[in-house]
């Protein structure tokens, strides 16, 4: 594969197309193919182990859900109610309800949280599932990015006090965060601003990465829900006072298929995609050059890395596009100089390089070396991306993502006056005068254009 990165969005839609097929006939549903449903795998392997060493467990939910459940929350059902795809025949028959595909499911665990929760000794209670939404998005779908079905973990706690459930955001954020380093993927934690909170929720906060052509990608949320929830739903416990309490609720939604999104855009090149090690489906592919390549096989797999032997009739110059464009971080190629002079030639993905290694344990030094390298160049990638907003002019033709400061007038006459969203607030404090009308700043915040 060769093309050229610097048109992203034509790149992107090559790019993905090595991972998805969007031939498929429903508008904004696409299939994940086999070597994308294996990163998709290790992606979420990943974060389950996470969601479960901080007390999580898995559940299956329907896929369906009465409407009556979600007329519940008033906020939130206004929040979907344009999003939602609807059942309501089966066979020859009117449904007499109609039946929600899940757009997100709050409304589908908080109803069973109502039965489940009784006393203290039900709380706190974290549980979380992975698998298809729905949800007819309006705008234009993109593929991973935007779809009308994407895949996506999503978990619902609820506790006894406030301040847990607070303290549940921080914890999810720290997930996002080890995620992320995984992924390589840079990103910043925003609380978002109120106009733009989740459908019933009190504060939401994100996890925003940048693409290429300079749009923010949020790729996961984190929601506080006070109790508005669980008034809606009648979550309760039976207090130590002998009363009852309604509990303090979160909801945390990692986006994967925005992660596999974030991984080809931020790490692919003029060749194709470039994966993190941890969750390349094959970490090592050796290509034999005329030779058996069988005992070096066994001694890499014998380090534990994910290895394939290429030993298919397609030539030495097929098989090293076919696995440069689909990402694999490290080829071993084998012929008879390597054999006699007891070397390995190692060619990494990352720096499209060759290097000579001796022993196959060398192999584990340069995968450690391999996402550094990933992560740093992201970095500086991501820092490029942001620019300073001094003035009014400088928002003119933004093509990147803007980093300013405003006083609250014109923070909130910003999204309408200059078509941009406002990404939010972390701990950045203001430092000077307000970029558009000159007076006291009251916050940082960024700015730009939004997938
Ligand atoms: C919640 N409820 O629903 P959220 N295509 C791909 N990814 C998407 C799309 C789409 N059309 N829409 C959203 N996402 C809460 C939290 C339960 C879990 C991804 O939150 O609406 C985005 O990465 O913010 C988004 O951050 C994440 O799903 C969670 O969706």
């Amino acid at each position: 594969m060769k093309v050229d990165k610097s048109n992203f969005s034509e790149w992107y839609n090559k790019v993905v197309r090595l991972i998805i097929d969007d031939r498929y006939n429903v508008k904004g549903m696409t299939i994940l193919k086999p070597w994308g449903t294996k990163i998709l795998d290790f992606i979420n392997k990943k974060i389950e182990v996470l969601l479960e060493e901080s007390g999580h467990k898995k559940v299956i939910f329907p896929i369906l859900i009465p409407e009556k459940n979600f007329e519940k929350e008033k906020e939130h059902v206004e929040g979907f109610a344009p999003e939602v795809f609807w059942v309501t025949e089966a066979g020859d028959k009117k449904l007499n309800e109609k039946l929600a595909l899940r757009p997100t499911s709050e409304s589908a665990f908080y109803p069973m949280y109502s039965l489940w929760i009784n006393g203290l000794r039900d709380l706190p209670l974290k549980l979380y599932q992975s698998g298809p939404v729905y949800r007819y998005e309006t705008k234009a779908t993109k593929p991973l990015i935007r779809g009308r079905e994407f895949y996506w973990i999503e978990a619902h706690d609820a506790f006894a006090t406030e301040s847990e459930a607070l303290e549940q955001v921080k914890k999810d954020e720290e997930i996002i965060k080890e995620v992320a380093k995984v992924l390589c993927i840079p990103f910043k934690f925003f609380k978002r601003p109120e106009w733009d909170k989740f459908a019933g929720a009190v504060d939401t906060y994100a996890a925003d990465t940048i693409l290429p052509d300079g749009r923010r990608l949020q790729f996961a949320t984190t929601h506080y829900l006070g109790q508005n929830f669980a008034k809606a739903y009648d979550i309760r416990y039976k207090n130590s006072e002998g009363g009852y309490s309604l509990v303090y609720q979160t909801c945390f939604g990692p986006g994967t298929y925005r992660m596999l999104a974030a991984i080809i855009s931020i790490h692919g090149d003029d060749y194709g995609i470039v994966l993190p090690f941890e969750i390349a489906p094959y970490q090592v592919v050796i290509v034999p050059i005329g030779v058996d390549a069988g005992e070096i096989y066994k001694k890499i797999k014998a380090l534990g890395l994910r290895v394939y032997l290429d030993d298919s009739d397609q030539t030495p110059g097929e098989k090293f596009y076919k696995w440069e464009e689909l990402g694999v971080p490290l080829r071993v190629e084998v012929g008879n100089k390597e054999l006699s002079e007891g070397f390995l030639t190692v060619f990494r993905r990352d720096k499209r390089e060759r290097t000579k290694i001796n022993d196959v344990k060398e192999l584990l030094k340069i995968a450690k070396d391999y996402d550094e390298y990933l992560r740093k160049k992201a970095r500086e990638y991501f820092d490029s991306m942001i620019v300073e907003i001094k003035s009014e002019e400088d928002l003119k033709e933004l093509k990147k993502v803007g980093r300013i400061e405003l006083c609250n007038d014109c923070l909130k006459l910003f999204e309408d006056k200059y078509e941009l969203n406002v990404f939010g607030f972390n701990e950045e404090k203001p430092k000077g005068k307000c970029a558009i009308c000159g007076r006291d700043a009251g916050v940082v915040t960024y700015v730009g254009k939004s997938y």
